[in-house]
């Protein structure tokens, strides 16, 4: 049909967004969603988990050797995270700036870090830095045959009675 001459598969691109730890203890997720699907992407998938520790290992393997990555895993496993996939035109590059820089301290006003971002270890959001690592992480992250503790298993978020 025409979408054979007229669509690009920069269309199709997807990215993996992640809500870390303190976003979702902070109840961000509903503004950070807002925020993507304000700029006209699409939501293709969403989970919420505590992420293991070979799973963060598998998803920083450029990180392993820095010796601040026994702090990432800490900051990455106080509580759950929410996944999901996002799709649409060039929303890799387009991620990357609505997040804003690692630091929070760098980041821009208006991006999610220069808005809600307080330190490298508290800075709020994921996003894949490249076409081919979105397609690993996603790979990785929403692969169904892993086994996850989810959101149903309520002690493991740390929702109690307290
Ligand atoms: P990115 O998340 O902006 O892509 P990366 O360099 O891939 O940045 O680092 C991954 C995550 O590791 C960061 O988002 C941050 O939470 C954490 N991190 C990066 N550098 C440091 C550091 O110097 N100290 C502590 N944590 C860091």
């Amino acid at each position: 049909g025409f979408s054979y001459y007229c669509t690009t598969s920069e269309v199709r691109e997807r990215t993996l967004i992640a809500v870390k730890p303190d976003g979702v203890q902070r109840r961000l997720v509903g503004q950070i969603v807002q925020r993507f699907e304000k700029r006209g992407f699409k939501l293709v998938g969403l989970k919420m988990l505590k992420a293991p520790e070979d799973l963060l290992s598998q998803h920083y393997l450029n990180l392993q050797k820095k010796a601040f990555f026994p702090q990432v895993l800490c900051y990455m496993t106080s509580g759950p995270v929410v996944v999901m996939v996002w799709e649409g035109y060039n929303v890799v590059r387009s991620s990357r700036v609505m997040v804003g820089k690692t630091n929070p301290a760098e980041a821009d006003p208006g991006t999610v870090r220069g808005d809600f971002g307080i330190h490298v270890s508290r800075n709020v959001v994921h996003a894949s830095d490249s076409v081919e690592g979105a397609q690993r992480e996603i790979q990785l992250w929403h692969n169904p045959g892993r086994t996850y503790t989810t959101f149903e298993d309520q002690s493991s978020l740390g929702i109690s009675a307290r």
